[in-house]
């Protein structure tokens, strides 16, 4: 059985890696035995992230990109086919927040998240997938959604469109890439000690509503997300297509 979770020999890229819930997904694909690719949109936060892993004794390769510019990830793509890396497993992870209610929200701005948190999806998704159709071998996308996939909050309007697009893009991409024996898949953690939230865990009264909101009664980590992309990423959910997977405590199963 737990062959069926062995990543050895297989290689992963991570968007938005460098830091947060998506560095926590390449430790957790290197402890299963896959090669990651860290990207950022700055090499000097990729390096370190390179440099950490690779301290931890794992094969950990970088490339700073913007995954929300077709030339930029074109080029990362044309390295990777010279370099003969070829990408097994795709965890589109990238992602902002920013939170200004709907009225006074500015074009560029939502333009922005949805750029990032949604486009970016298609836009390396793609790539990677026509690497894999050709290639014969199948492969695994994982994208990565959020409670707000399913439910709204006021002030999150562009990253809640976002989120509610990856859930039906993951949806569009296992219909289309099923037949090739690619796999695509999302997570949608709840709310996670990160970085990007900090503003909410600093807020007594929004900490106070996480804890309430969820069975668990406690804000999740990032590392607590690593399971479920290493069993998507995995043997073990080859019959599993178009599904988002929910690690948030239980928040969306109760009243
Ligand atoms: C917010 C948060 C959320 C969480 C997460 C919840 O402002 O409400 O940023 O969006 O990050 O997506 O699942």
């Amino acid at each position: 059985m737990s062959s069926l979770f062995d990543l050895t020999g297989r290689t992963a890229l991570i968007t938005g890696s460098a830091r947060g819930i998506g560095f926590s997904l390449a430790r957790g694909l290197a402890q299963a035995g896959a090669r990651v690719i860290i990207n950022g949109t700055r090499e000097e936060t990729v390096a370190p992230a390179v440099a950490t892993l690779k301290s931890e004794g794992f094969d950990i390769l970088g490339r700073a990109f913007d995954v929300t510019n077709e030339t930029d990830v074109a080029a990362a793509f044309k390295a990777w086919d010279d370099a003969e890396v070829a990408i097994d497993i795709l965890i589109n992870n990238a992602g902002i927040q920013f939170r200004k209610p709907l009225v006074e929200l500015g074009l560029a701005d939502w333009q922005r998240v949805i750029d990032t948190n949604l486009t970016s999806a298609f836009i390396v998704g793609k790539e990677a997938a026509r690497r894999m159709i050709a290639r014969g071998n199948g492969g695994k996308v994982i994208n990565i959604g959020s409670l707000t996939s399913e439910g709204a909050r006021p002030t999150v309007g562009a990253y809640t469109a976002a989120k509610g697009g990856i859930k039906m893009l993951t949806r569009a991409m296992s219909a289309e890439w099923g037949p090739f024996d690619i796999q695509a898949n999302a997570i949608g953690p709840g709310y996670i000690l990160t970085d990007m939230n900090k503003p909410l865990i600093d807020d007594a009264r929004f900490d106070a509503w996480v804890k309430s909101s969820n069975p668990s009664q406690r804000w999740g980590k990032p590392d607590e997300l690593a399971g479920t992309a290493v069993y998507l990423a995995s043997a073990a959910s080859s019959y599993v297509n178009g599904q988002i997977i929910f690690v948030d405590g239980g928040w969306l199963s109760v009243l």
